[in-house]
């Protein structure tokens, strides 16, 4: 009778696939989805009290392709003089909401770090054109910390590099559920994301990608 049991959390894969690089693992299928569901409940309700925005880049001024919004005692925001970390928002600077306990349990069970994440940032892929651009997360004091994360929704061309910019590169696609760790040696590396495919997953009313990453940004006290 195992075929009536809905396929979820009794038959995820705890197992990563092999990337190739040392400290990259994914986790297909990480979180089922019926626990995807009502995270995209939960985040849609917090969405609600406290909107997404469309950053810009530094200096240039020149809006992103992807709304953000933060989780969690810091969040990482963008301002016309550069990257930080902040306890509040820049719209009206209210702290932002706490990192929702789906995603403090995936941190506890990859992250092997003796510390919580302080910073769950939110990318949203909204529109078809959405992407990120080749980059290293190096805004973090706890290097030793890894980046995990989820990718919810519509599957995205992942693409991982080395430690310069024109290193040769490897892309992966990322879809509902499926879940990153970048630690150790892979912490540094370039990545970025080259299309989301729009209309490969029902998730998300509306479609498009929701992307969540756990940080640690401070070392922890000892
Ligand atoms: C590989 N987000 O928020 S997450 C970011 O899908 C970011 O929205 C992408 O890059 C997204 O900074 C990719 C996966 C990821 C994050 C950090 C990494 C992959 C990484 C650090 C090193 C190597
Ligand atoms: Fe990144």
């Amino acid at each position: 009778m195992t075929h009536i049991v809905p396929k979820d959390e009794s038959s995820l894969r705890k197992k990563p696939v092999d990337t190739g690089f040392e400290g990259l693992s994914l986790y297909p299928g990480f979180m089922g989805k019926v626990v995807q569901a009502s995270l995209v409940a939960e985040l849609m309700a917090a969405f609600a009290a406290m909107p997404p925005y469309r950053p810009r880049m530094p200096r240039t001024g020149r809006p992103w392709s992807i709304l953000q919004m933060n989780f969690g005692p810091l969040g990482w925001v963008s301002r016309p003089e550069g990257y930080a970390y902040s306890p509040v928002n820049d719209v009206d600077k209210a702290p932002w909401p706490a990192i929702p306990a789906a995603l403090l349990a995936l941190w506890d069970e990859l992250a092997a770090y003796p510390a919580p994440p302080e910073c769950c940032l939110v990318n949203l892929y909204d529109v078809p054109k959405s992407r990120m651009g080749l980059h290293r997360d190096e805004d973090e004091q706890a290097l030793d910390a890894p980046v995990i994360s989820l990718s919810l929704g519509d599957t995205c061309v992942f693409r991982v590099g080395g430690f310069a910019r024109g290193d040769k590169s490897k892309s992966f696609r990322l879809a509902s559920g499926d879940a990153l760790v970048m630690g150790g040696p892979s912490r540094l590396r370039f990545h970025g994301v080259d299309r989301v495919i729009s209309g490969s997953s029902r998730l998300i009313p509306g479609g498009g990608r929701i992307n969540l990453t756990l940080r640690r940004v401070t070392k922890p006290a000892q």
